[in-house]
């Protein structure tokens, strides 16, 4: 993937909220476009899959459970330098250490329910939107 394109996931908290749209508009305000989307829903299994790397940290089942908790919209965005602006428009993992104005801030409830996922390298964005999307489901 080029280094222009990142990953994000709205998490259940926030579309149970109805938060979806407004969260969309920061990402369209942000500069982001989206180059695919889908509203869908994950399995524990595949919830637990995709945050795999915190496997053995004190939260991951009830990060696991979260996820899995109800529809998420999955997304692939596209800017410049898209992984490290993507991490500054939704702010610090925890909402409480979040900046004013960011998505985080904004709509998190905690550190464990925190609105939204944004890959952390261009490696894992190219890997986390092959876990959502077939190639053929990504436009440019
Ligand atoms: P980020 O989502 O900012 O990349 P992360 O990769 O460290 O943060 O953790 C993944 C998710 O796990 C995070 O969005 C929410 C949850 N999480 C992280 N630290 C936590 C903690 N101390 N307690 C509860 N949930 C936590
Ligand atoms: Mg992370």
């Amino acid at each position: 993937m080029a280094t222009n394109r990142t990953f994000t996931m709205i998490k259940p908290g926030a579309v149970k909220n109805g938060h979806l749209g407004a969260i969309l508009e920061h990402i369209n305000a942000g500069g982001f476009k989206i180059v695919s989307m889908k509203y869908t829903k994950l399995s524990a299994e595949k919830a637990g899959e995709f945050y795999a790397v915190h496997k053995e940290r004190p939260f991951y089942g009830e990060l696991v459970e979260f996820m899995s908790s109800g529809p998420i919209v999955a997304a692939v965005l596209e800017k410049e330098n898209a992984v490290a602006e993507f991490r500054t428009l939704i702010g610090a993992t925890n909402p409480a250490d979040a900046a004013e104005g960011t998505i985080r801030k904004k709509f998190a409830t905690s550190i464990g329910e925190n609105a939204v996922h944004g890959s952390d390298s261009d490696e894992n964005a190219e890997i986390e939107s092959q876990f959502h999307f077939a190639g053929t489901e990504i436009f440019v």
